[in-house]
C-alpha cells in the first residue's frame, strides 16, 4: 500500500498580496517541499472557478463578502473574487516544488456550487475523481497540507477519513482564513472528532 501527499490549494491567491490572502500562507510552502520525498506520491489540488462564479459577492446585488447566503439549496459564504481559471491568482505559489507533483486536480469549476473538499463538491454532488485515482494505485494513507486549514483543508481531512483513508494533518504545513476567530481551532477540534490525525512535519 502506498501513501500520499496531498497539497491543498497553495496557490497565489490565498497567500500574502492575494485575492484571499491567508495569514503567513506563504509559510506553507517550505514545509510542503520537505515532505514531498517521503510520500510514493504528490497530489496537489487546486481551486479553479469559472469566471462569474456563484461564490464570489461580485455576483449578487447588494451583497459583501462575507455574507451567508444560500445557493442552490446550500449555505454558502461569499468571497471576494479568487482563482479565476487561467489567471495568476489561480497558478501554484511561488517556490512550490511543482516538479514533484504526479497530479492536479482542480475543483470548484461548476459557478453554481463550491467545492471545499479536493474530493467532492459541496453537495457531494460530483466528486473530482481523486478517490478512484487514490484507490487505483493502492493508496490506503493521506497526509494533508496548505490552504485553508478552516475550510479546504478541514473538508478535505473529514472525507478522506470517510472514505476510509487513514488521514494526518500536518498542522505546521496549513494556516487558515480564520474569518471569525477561533474558526481554525474549531476545525482543528472536529477534525480530531472525526478521527484525523494531527500531527506536525517533524513528526511525520
Ligand atoms: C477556499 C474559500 C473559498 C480554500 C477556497 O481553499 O480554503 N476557501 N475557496
Ligand atoms: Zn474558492
Amino acid at each position: 500500500m502506498k501513501k500520499v501527499l496531498i497539497l491543498i490549494d497553495i496557490q497565489n491567491d490565498f497567500i500574502p498580496g492575494g485575492a484571499l490572502a491567508v495569514t503567513d500562507g506563504d509559510k506553507v510552502v517550505p514545509v510542503a517541499n520537505a515532505l514531498m520525498d517521503k510520500y510514493d506520491l504528490v497530489v496537489a489540488s487546486q481551486d479553479w472557478h469559472p469566471v462569474g462564479h456563484k461564490s464570489f459577492a461580485s455576483q449578487h446585488e447588494c451583497k459583501n463578502i462575507g455574507d451567508l447566503i444560500e445557493l442552490d439549496g446550500l449555505q454558502q459564504i461569499l468571497w471576494p473574487d479568487h482563482c479565476v481559471q487561467q489567471t495568476g491568482g489561480a497558478e501554484f505559489a511561488a517556490g512550490l516544488d511543482v516538479d514533484k507533483i504526479n497530479k492536479i486536480i482542480h475543483k470548484g469549476t461548476d459557478p453554481n456550487i463550491d467545492s471545499y473538499s479536493c474530493f467532492f463538491d459541496n453537495a457531494r454532488r460530483k466528486s473530482t475523481g481523486l478517490d478512484d485515482y487514490l484507490k487505483a494505485q493502492d493508496v490506503d494513507e493521506v497526509c494533508i497540507v496548505g490552504l485553508a486549514t478552516d475550510y479546504c483543508v478541514k473538508f478535505s481531512a473529514l472525507d478522506a477519513v470517510s472514505l476510509g483513508y487513514q488521514t494526518t494533518v500536518v498542522l505546521d504545513g496549513c494556516r487558515g482564513v480564520e474569518l471569525s476567530p477561533g474558526d481554525c481551532e474549531k476545525a482543528v477540534i472536529e477534525m480530531k472528532e472525526a478521527g484525523v490525525i494531527i500531527s506536525q512535519a517533524q513528526r511525520m
